[in-house]
C-alpha cells in the first residue's frame, strides 16, 4: 500500500491548484458572494510561528467550507509592508527597504503556500507598490479636499539622540525605546485626519456589527462620548474665566477647588509670584509623563497650588485653584471643578492636601409604598481593627426584599441619640459589649423597604456609623421575638463583605464607611441651596441652564488621528507647499508621488524626514501658480494603507481608479474578517472611518467595512508562556514540516487545540495525534480501494449510513458556527466507528462503504486540503474535492436520535421542544426560549436550566 507521505503529496497539489486556478474568484452573480479575509500581514523576515498560522488556518477553513457549499468565495492575500522595521533594518545594514521587503514577501509567501491556503493569488497586493500607494495618496487628497486632513502644530515626543519623533507607544518610562535616551516634548507641525467628525457615527453604528462585545466596548470607550456641561469659574483680576467640563453639573455645590492640567494655557497667568517656582518645576515633571501613566488610578496624587482663587458660581464662595497631572490637557477643557465628596480622584487629592470635602448627594433606594411608615434608623459597620473584618448578618437567602446579607441595624427609639442607638443595636444583635464609636456618615441614606420582622413597609432615613470592637466580651443576645434564630452573625474581611451586602443602603454605608469610598452615584441633593431635595438626575440639566445659560455639551475622548511620520518608509504625503498659495494637492495626473531612492535613511535631526535632504524630490513647481514650491516630506502612517486594502482586493489591477464601484459593491462588505484583538482601536477604527468617508463621497454603497469580525485566540508555548523570538520558545510550521508532519497535520492541530477564539497551549503530543488521525484516514481509504470489488460484507449498513448522516449534520452545523474543534472531534469519532465496523464486518467496495469514505473525505477537506485531495483522486474523481458539493444528509436516517423535552416557566410546563440528543446546552436553551416566546411576553429570563435529556426550566 502507498504510504502517507505529506512531503510528497502536499507540494504536488499546491502546484496543481495554482495551475488550475480553482481558488480564483470572479463576479459570478449566479452564486451568493462570501468575502473571507484575514488581516493582511506585515511580511517580517522571521519565520511564522504556529500562533500566526492559526489566523490563516481559521480563515481558510471558513473559505473552503463556503466554497464547497456553493458560495462565490473571495479569499485574497497581500502585504502591509511599510513601516519602521524595514527602515531600521536599512539604517543598520544599508540594505534598502525596497529590497528587504521584496525578499521578505517572497519568504512569507512561500510559508503561506506551504500551508496550502486557498488564496486567490491573482489578487495579491502590496502597500509599498507605487501602483497601490498611488491610491492611498488619492484618498489622502480626497480627505484633504473634504477638509478632513489638516496640518497643525502639536507637542510630540522627540528623542534628541535618535533625532526623531516617537509614537506614544514608543516611549517607555519617559525613555526612547530604541536608545534608552530621555525623551522630550517638541512642538512640531503634523498632519491629522479629522476622525472626530465621525465620532458619533462610529459610536452608533457599532450596533450594526456582528463583532465581539469586547471589541465593540473597546471602541465605544475609546470614542468615549460623554454628555455634560461647560461651566465658567471667574478668577479675580483675570479677564478670561476658567472653563471646566463636567458630566456632573448637579454636584456644583460640592465643588470645593479647581484643578487645571499643568499644560493649561491659563496656568502661567493664574500662578502668583510666590508659587511660580514650584508650579513651574511641577509642570516640567508632568509633561514628561504619558497620559496612561497620569491616569493610573493607584498612583499617588500630586499637584501644586497656584495661589489663585476662583468663584464657585453656585455657592458664591472663593475656592483654590490647583494644577495636577491627573487632569489631562487633551480632554474637555483641560480643567475640572473638583467635587471630592463624589469623585474618587478628587477625593484622594483633597485628603492628601487637606482640602474641604462637602457632601451634596444622599442616596435613595427602593420604591415608596402607600402603606409605608416613616422611621429613623441606624446601619452599623462593626469592625475588628486587628483583622479588618466586619460583621454581617446572614438572614438567609434573599427573596424579593426579604432576607439576605445585612449590616447591624435598627430603629432609633424615643429619647435615644444615634450613637447610643448604634451601640445598643450592636449588643442586642451580636452580644458584643465593648465597642468604640469611630465615625458617623455625614450623609443620610434614604430607603423604602419591607421589614421581615415587623411585616410592615417602611420608609427610612438611615444614619451610618462605624464602630471598632474593643474586646471579645459578650452578653446574651437580646432579640425581639421575630428576630430569634432568624440570622447568623459572621465576621468577613471588609473587602469581601461589602460586595455581599444585599440592600442598597447597607451597601452604601459598607462602601463609604468600611472601604472609605466616596459615593459617585445618583440620589437627592443636599447642601445645594434651592435644589435641596431634588433628584440628581432630573436636576442636572436644570442646573446647567441656570448656571451657564446654555445647553448640554457633548465631548469625545477620541482625538484626531495623527497621520504624518518624519520617516522614509511610508507613502509620501501628496502635498506641495507654496509660499504664495499655501498647501496644494498634487494634481491627480501626477500621482503617485513616488518615494525616491535615497542613500541615507537616517532622520535629519531637526524633526524632518530623510526625504527633506533629497533636493530633486523636494523642489517642485506650485501646481497653482507655477512658482517655486516644496514638496511635503512627511510620509503617511502605515495605518493609512491598511484603511482601504480590503477594497483594493475587489479590483486589484485597476489603474484608472482605486476600484470600480460595481466590483466593490459586489464583494463588500467583508463577510468574515479574521485577526487578533490587538487592533481594536487602531486599524479597526481607522478602516471604519475611511469607509464612511467613501460612503459619503458616493464611492460605495455600504458604510461599514467588516460585517463579522472574528478574533482568534492566541497559541501559547506548551508551558503557557507567550511565544516570542526573544524568549526562543516559538514553534514554527517550517520546522514541523521538515520533521515530516505535513501542513495538514499542523492545520488540524491549530483547530483541534481548542475553541478558535480562545487561547491554547501548543502540545507536542497533540501534533502526533493529529498526524496519526490523518494516517488512519489514509489507511482506511486505501484499504477500501484494495478490498474486493462488489463483494458482500456483514456490516450493519443501516448503522453505517446513520453514523455518516449524523456526522455530516454535526460537522456542517459546527462549521456554520465556527466550532472547528468539535467538528474535528466528530470526524475523529466517525473514523473510530468506521474502524469498528471494519473489524466487525469487514471492508468491501459496497455503495455504503464508498459513501461513507467519500463523505469523510469531503467533510475533512476544509481542514486538511492535501490528503483529502489525494484520496479524492484515488477514489476516481477527476475534479478537485475543493470544488465538489458539500455533502447533505437524510434527516430520516437520524430521526431516532430526536428527543422531546418539556419546557417549564417558573415550575409550570408551558411548552415542548424536539431536539437531537447531541444538541448542546446552548442550542437547547435557544430552542426552548423560542418555543415559549409568546408565553414569556417580554419578561426577562433570570435563570435558564437544562437538565440534559430531561427538562428545560426557565425562571422569570
Ligand atoms: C465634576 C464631577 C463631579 C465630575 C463628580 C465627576 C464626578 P467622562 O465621563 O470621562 O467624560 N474631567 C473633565 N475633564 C477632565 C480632564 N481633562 N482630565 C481629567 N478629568 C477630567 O468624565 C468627565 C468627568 O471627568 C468630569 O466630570 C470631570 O469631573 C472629569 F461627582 O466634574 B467631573
Ligand atoms: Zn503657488
Amino acid at each position: 500500500m502507498k504510504r502517507y507521505n505529506p512531503k510528497e503529496i502536499e507540494p504536488t497539489w499546491q502546484k496543481v491548484w495554482a495551475k488550475s486556478k480553482i481558488y480564483e474568484a470572479s463576479e459570478d452573480t449566479s452564486k451568493s458572494k462570501r468575502y473571507v479575509l484575514e488581516y493582511f500581514p506585515y511580511p517580517s523576515g522571521a519565520a511564522m510561528h504556529v500562533g500566526h498560522v492559526r489566523n490563516y488556518t481559521i480563515g481558510d477553513a471558513i473559505a473552503r467550507f463556503a466554497r464547497m457549499q456553493g458560495h462565490n468565495v473571495l479569499h485574497p492575500m497581500g502585504w502591509d509592508a511599510f513601516g519602521l522595521p524595514a527602515e531600521n533594518y536599512a539604517i543598520k545594514t544599508g540594505i534598502s527597504p525596497q529590497q528587504a521587503v521584496a525578499e521578505n514577501v517572497g519568504r512569507f509567501k512561500e510559508q503561506l503556500m506551504q500551508m496550502g491556503f486557498s488564496y486567490d493569488w491573482s489578487r495579491e497586493v502590496n502597500s509599498t507598490d507605487p501602483a497601490y500607494y498611488k491610491w492611498t495618496q488619492w484618498y489622502f487628497l480626497l480627505l484633504f479636499k473634504k477638509g478632513l486632513a489638516y496640518q497643525q502644530e502639536s507637542l510630540q515626543w522627540w528623542c534628541p539622540f535618535d533625532k526623531t519623533v516617537l509614537a506614544n507607544e514608543q516611549v517607555e518610562n519617559g525613555r526612547c525605546w530604541r536608545c534608552g535616551h530621555e525623551v522630550e516634548k517638541k512642538s512640531l507641525k503634523q498632519w491629522f485626519f479629522k476622525i472626530t467628525d465621525y465620532a458619533d457615527r462610529l459610536d452608533q453604528d457599532l450596533e450594526k456589527l456582528d463583532w465581539s462585545d469586547a471589541i465593540k466596548s473597546m471602541q465605544h470607550n475609546w470614542i468615549g462620548r460623554s454628555v455634560g456641561a461647560e461651566i465658567n469659574f471667574k478668577v479675580d483680576d483675570l479677564k478670561e474665566p476658567v472653563k471646566v467640563f463636567t458630566t456632573r453639573a448637579d454636584t456644583v455645590f460640592g465643588a470645593t477647588f479647581l484643578v487645571l492640567a499643568p499644560e493649561h494655557p491659563l496656568v502661567a497667568k493664574l500662578t502668583t509670584a510666590e508659587h511660580r517656582a514650584k508650579v513651574n518645576s511641577y509642570i516640567k515633571e508632568s509633561v514628561a509623563k504619558s497620559d496612561i501613566e497620569r491616569q493610573e488610578t493607584n498612583r499617588e496624587k500630586t499637584g501644586e497650588f497656584t495661589g489663585s482663587y476662583a468663584l464657585n458660581p453656585a455657592t458664591k464662595e472663593q475656592i483654590p485653584v490647583w494644577v495636577a497631572d491627573y487632569v489631562l490637557p487633551g480632554y474637555g477643557t483641560g480643567a475640572i471643578m473638583a467635587v471630592p465628596a463624589h469623585d474618587e480622584r478628587d477625593n484622594e487629592f483633597a485628603l492628601k492636601f487637606g482640602l474641604p470635602i462637602v457632601n451634596v448627594i444622599e442616596p435613595t433606594f427602593g420604591e415608596s409604598h402607600p402603606d409605608e411608615k416613616h422611621k429613623v434608623g441606624v446601619n452599623v459597620v462593626l469592625r475588628n481593627p486587628k483583622t479588618n473584618e466586619i460583621i454581617i448578618l446572614d438572614w438567609g437567602p434573599r427573596k424579593k426584599d426579604h432576607g439576605g446579607q445585612m449590616l447591624i441595624g435598627g430603629g432609633v427609639e424615643a429619647g435615644e441619640d444615634i450613637v447610643e442607638c448604634a451601640a445598643r443595636e450592636i449588643t442586642e444583635e451580636t452580644g458584643y459589649k465593648n465597642v468604640k464609636f469611630i465615625a458617623k456618615s455625614e450623609a443620610v441614606g434614604h430607603g423604602h423597604f419591607y421589614s421581615n420582622v415587623k411585616d410592615q413597609y417602611f420608609s427610612i432615613d438611615a444614619h451610618g456609623l462605624l464602630f471598632d470592637l474593643v474586646d471579645d466580651e459578650k452578653v446574651e443576645l437580646n432579640l425581639d421575638e421575630g428576630e430569634k434564630n432568624k440570622f447568623s452573625v459572621n465576621w468577613v474581611p471588609a473587602d469581601q463583605a461589602v460586595p455581599m451586602l444585599d440592600d442598597g443602603i447597607h451597601k452604601y454605608f459598607g462602601e463609604t464607611l468600611a472601604l472609605g469610598k466616596c459615593y459617585e452615584g445618583e440620589g437627592i441633593l443636599v447642601n445645594s441651596g434651592k435644589y435641596n431635595g431634588m433628584s440628581t438626575s432630573t436636576v442636572r440639566e436644570k442646573i446647567i441652564t441656570d448656571i451657564t445659560g446654555m445647553a448640554e455639551k457633548v465631548n469625545y475622548k477620541m482625538r484626531d488621528w495623527l497621520i504624518s511620520r518624519q520617516r522614509y518608509w511610508g507613502a509620501p504625503i501628496p502635498i506641495i507647499h507654496c509660499p504664495k498659495c499655501g498647501p496644494q494637492a498634487v494634481p491627480e495626473k501626477d500621482l503617485p508621488v513616488v518615494l525616491p531612492v535615497v542613500k541615507s535613511y537616517e532622520p535629519t535631526g531637526d524633526g524632518q524626514s530623510p526625504l527633506a535632504s533629497v533636493e530633486e524630490f523636494v523642489n517642485v513647481a506650485c501646481p497653482k501658480c507655477g512658482g517655486e514650491a516644496k514638496r511635503e516630506t512627511d510620509t503617511m502612517d502605515g495605518f493609512a494603507c491598511s484603511s482601504w486594502y480590503f477594497l483594493r482586493f475587489a479590483d486589484p489591477k485597476n489603474d484608472e481608479e482605486p476600484f470600480a464601484r460595481d466590483k466593490a459593491d459586489f464583494w463588500l462588505p467583508v463577510d468574515d474578517y479574521i485577526g487578533g484583538a490587538e487592533h481594536a482601536v487602531m486599524h479597526l477604527l481607522y478602516a471604519r472611518f475611511w469607509t464612511k468617508v467613501m460612503f459619503d463621497e458616493g464611492l460605495i454603497n455600504f458604510d461599514e467595512p467588516f460585517s463579522s469580525l472574528r478574533n482568534q485566540g492566541m497559541i501559547l508555548a506548551p508551558d503557557g508562556a507567550k511565544m516570542s523570538k526573544s524568549k526562543g520558545n516559538t514553534i514554527e510550521p517550517e520546522t514541523l514540516l521538515s520533521q515530516g508532519y505535513g501542513a495538514d497535520s499542523v492545520r488540524i492541530m491549530e483547530l483541534f487545540i481548542g475553541p478558535w477564539n480562545q487561547s491554547a497551549n501548543w502540545s507536542v503530543e497533540g501534533m502526533g495525534g493529529a498526524y496519526r488521525f490523518l494516517q488512519r484516514v489514509w489507511t482506511l481509504s486505501l484499504e477500501f480501494l484494495e478490498s474486493t470489488p462488489d463483494a458482500k460484507n456483514n456490516i450493519d449498513e443501516a448503522s453505517l449510513t446513520a453514523t455518516v448522516a449524523r456526522t455530516t449534520k454535526k460537522v456542517s452545523h459546527d462549521l456554520e458556527n465556527l466550532s472547528f474543534n468539535t467538528a474535528l472531534a466528530a470526524l475523529m469519532g466517525l473514523v473510530n466507528e468506521l474502524y469498528k465496523l471494519k473489524a466487525s464486518g469487514g471492508l468491501a467496495q459496497t455503495k455504503a462503504w464508498r459513501g461513507a469514505i467519500e463523505t469523510l473525505i469531503q467533510l475533512l477537506a476544509p481542514f486538511a486540503p492535501h490528503i483529502t485531495e489525494e484520496l479524492w483522486q484515488e477514489l476516481g474523481h477527476s475534479e478537485s474535492v475543493h470544488i465538489s458539493s458539500w455533502p447533505g444528509w437524510d434527516e430520516q436516517l437520524i430521526k431516532e436520535d430526536l428527543l422531546t423535552l418539556a419546557v417549564q416557566i417558573n415550575g409550570k410546563v408551558r411548552g415542548e421542544i424536539t431536539i437531537t440528543i447531541d444538541a448542546t446546552e446552548e442550542e437547547v436553551l435557544a430552542e426552548a426560549k423560542k418555543a415559549v416566546q409568546d408565553k414569556l411576553a417580554g419578561q426577562k429570563i433570570k435563570k435558564a436550566i437544562y437538565v440534559p435529556g430531561r427538562i428545560v426550566s426557565l425562571v422569570v
